[in-house]
């Protein structure tokens, strides 16, 4: 699986700087002001989680590494972090002025659910001395938290609109998607050598984590999409990745 994971990291390795984001500026100036608001909150939220993930998830995990392979992987998906928190910001900069930016960098600073979410997945990386639980923590990161921000770079795809940042983030689903999985198989190795007891109190963790993320994401969601009117759709979405999530950690889905 090291081997493996390798040569797929490697293999679709890529840079931002391949894809011209302002060739979308047309597109972006058309925007009604409360989807262009939209858009910039949903990555500024995204630019969080995965600086968090850069600087702290996939540091914390590699010391956990079971073996020299896996920590070799660790070190590309640390770097490919990196490129993506250095994405957003390209974007950021292409798309908005520095005043804009400091402005929606304010919001996410100070937006409640978005600092619960990051604060609680922070608190595990750093003051959780089991490693399963971090690979739990990451897992959920980027197998469910991310989504509530996907979300809206894809609902443009689909409608054929800023193509190029769309790009960008298909490039960085296809990493996490290969992240999620990885970490999600490591986090399988350490279960099945728990006792029983110690395997349905694991579960508990996961499931009472993962129903506290929801409730918040939910209150995140309506706070980010109700004026636009998505939050339904957002939530499906939610769930479904949520689901994804547990299906990485060898799990049972939770919702319908
Ligand atoms: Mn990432
Ligand atoms: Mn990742």
């Amino acid at each position: 699986i090291d081997k493996y994971t390798w040569e797929k990291l490697t293999s679709q390795f890529w840079l931002d700087t391949r894809v011209p984001v302002s060739n979308d500026l047309d597109d972006w100036r058309k925007l009604p002001q409360l989807e262009r608001d939209t858009f910039a909150k949903a990555f500024a939220g995204l630019t969080l989680l995965d600086t968090l993930q850069s600087v702290d998830g996939a540091e914390v995990l590699k010391h956990d590494a079971r073996t020299p392979q896996e920590i070799a992987c660790f070190n590309n998906i640390q770097f490919m972090e990196s490129v993506h928190a250095k994405s957003y910001s390209s974007i950021f900069s292409t798309l908005n002025t520095p005043e804009q930016i400091d402005e929606i960098f304010d919001w996410s600073d100070t937006e409640e659910f978005l600092q619960n979410k990051a604060l609680k997945i922070h608190g595990i990386y750093v003051s959780e001395p089991d490693p399963l639980k971090k690979k739990i923590a990451s897992v959920f990161l980027e197998t469910f938290l991310f989504y509530s921000g996907f979300y809206t770079p894809l609902w443009y795809l689909g409608h054929n609109k800023i193509p190029n940042v769309a790009e960008i983030i298909k490039l960085i689903l296809r990493d996490e998607s290969v992240h999620g999985t990885y970490i999600g198989y490591k986090f399988q190795l350490g279960f099945n050598e728990l006792t029983e007891d110690q395997q349905s109190e694991m579960k508990m963790w996961m499931y009472d984590l993962l129903l506290d993320l929801y409730n918040n994401e939910e209150q995140y969601t309506k706070h980010l999409y109700d004026g636009i009117g998505w939050t339904e759709s957002v939530l499906t979405f939610l769930r479904y990745n949520a689901n994804k999530a547990l299906m990485n950690l060898g799990q049972d889905p939770l919702f319908p």
